[in-house]
């Protein structure tokens, strides 16, 4: 615990708390609201700032985006890549990306609110309930275009996961120019330098692949062409994804809309409360033999390769008893989700996992936690209690590392990881 509290102060700027200060400077979104919800344990009013920083971000339109840039701070891809201002709906005076991430916020915003008390609780849910109901309202006017309830996803960032294999099969799609594609195969050093900033620090063999972080970047350039306008991007779109992730954590965030509403005596709209109810309805259409999938928007096909966006159904209430209970099987199955140190990103008999690989087949603390809480909401309590125990033993075996070999335990990528710490908190706070 008190190791915990040392990383979390290490990363604090004040107001918010870096991922890691050596290769994420920056505010990111799905990484605050796992923060405050670590930080809600023995501070919840600074739990509160971490929260109340990200309004400062938030775009006229209710996006809520995936990084607001300290502009003295470097990353690859800084605010002078995004140029959020191209959007006449960036906030004037502050430096963001111009895409979203998972909308885990609400989750956080419902443990924060619940550790306080009084005037405070009050002043927090007035500033945070019309930003969470403007940002998912925007999820579902600008990313929901042919209102089925499932929002789509136009970068692997947005996902989180960013390149768990589902999404490196859509990414595949994007075209790189002449020259950087000859610069690749060439090698260049100035490209790869330009492309790969973070192997300065963390071994290339953890990290996205140079060819992958081209895509992602060009990607990104396409989407600041047409300055960040969903209904523009969404004509023809390079990348489209009904995301798995992203549906279910949205459902589960609108529940915890409604919790948060209810403490300070008020509703959520209507309209938002209907789309919710859409969209877990038609989460069921993203099943299929005993596994659900994200669906790609363009082709409308399930991306059927495998990864651990299957378990999310059980954190939305979306799966049946029967379906959570084979997807609880699957999970147990050593052979695929359950090796030495639950649960790998990508199965370990998939000709895709690479114990070291970013988002290719390590353990991450926060997609186990989304898993414990999912395992808890059916009643599988002993498997959540396993998961739990698991993840702590990784942690005080390797570390508060960003992630982890699902094998052997050894800590991989940047260490000092905020989520990584905060989660640990929370887990050992928390039954
Ligand atoms: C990773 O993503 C960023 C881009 O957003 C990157 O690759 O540089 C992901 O693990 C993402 O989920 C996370 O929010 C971010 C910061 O920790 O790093």
């Amino acid at each position: 615990m008190a190791k915990a509290k040392a990383v979390l102060a290490r990363n604090d700027r004040g107001d918010y708390t870096v991922p890691s200060l050596q290769i994420y400077p920056h505010q990111w979104l799905w990484d605050s609201a796992f923060i405050a919800i670590g930080q809600a344990h023995y501070d919840p009013d600074r739990a509160a700032r971490e929260l109340t920083s990200l309004v400062k971000g938030q775009w006229r339109n209710g996006m809520m985006p995936h990084i607001i840039f300290d502009p003295a701070a470097g990353y690859w891809l800084d605010h002078n890549f995004w140029k959020s201002g191209l959007s006449p709906d960036s906030p004037k005076d502050v430096f963001t990306s111009g895409i979203s991430q998972p909308p885990v916020v609400a989750l956080a915003v419902e443990a924060v609110a619940g550790k306080l008390e009084g005037q405070s609780r009050q002043k927090f849910i007035d500033l945070m309930l019309p930003a969470l109901i403007a940002y998912h309202r925007w999820w579902y006017r600008e990313r929901d275009p042919r209102n089925t309830g499932l929002v789509v996803l136009v970068h692997i960032w947005e996902n989180g996961l960013d390149n768990t294999p589902p999404w490196m099969v859509a990414l595949n799609k994007v075209r790189l120019p002449v020259w950087m594609r000859a610069g690749l195969a060439l090698q260049l050093p100035i490209l790869l330098k330009k492309l790969r900033p973070d192997t300065k620090i963390v071994s290339a063999n953890q990290r996205l692949k140079a060819s992958d972080a081209a895509r992602a970047l060009i990607l990104a350039q396409h989407l600041r062409q047409q300055k960040y306008d969903s209904a523009r991007i969404l004509q023809d779109p390079d990348v489209a994804i009904e995301s798995l992730t992203t549906n279910c954590i949205l459902v589960a965030a609108a529940e915890s809309l409604e919790q948060v509403a209810q403490m300070a005596g008020a509703t959520v709209p209507v309209d938002l409360a209907a789309k919710a109810a859409q969209t877990k309805a038609a989460l069921n259409a993203l099943y299929q033999d005993g596994q659900y999938y994200s669906r790609n928007f363009i082709t409308g096909r399930l991306i059927k390769t495998p990864s651990l966006n299957t378990f999310f159904p059980l954190l939305a209430g979306v799966a049946s008893e029967e379906q959570a209970s084979q997807l609880v099987e699957l999970l147990k199955d050593q052979k695929q989700y359950w090796p030495a140190y639950p649960v790998p990103s990508v199965p370990v008999i998939s000709p895709s996992f690479d114990e070291r690989r970013y988002w290719q087949g390590p353990t991450w603390i926060n997609t186990n936690w989304l898993i414990m809480k999912g395992l808890r909401r059916y009643g599988y309590n002993q498997e959540a209690d396993e998961l739990k125990r698991r993840s702590l033993e990784l942690v005080a075996k390797s570390g508060f590392g960003e992630y982890f070999s699902p094998l052997t335990g050894e800590r991989y990528g940047i260490d000092n990881f905020a989520w990584t710490a905060a989660l640990t908190i929370d887990l050992l706070e928390s039954n």
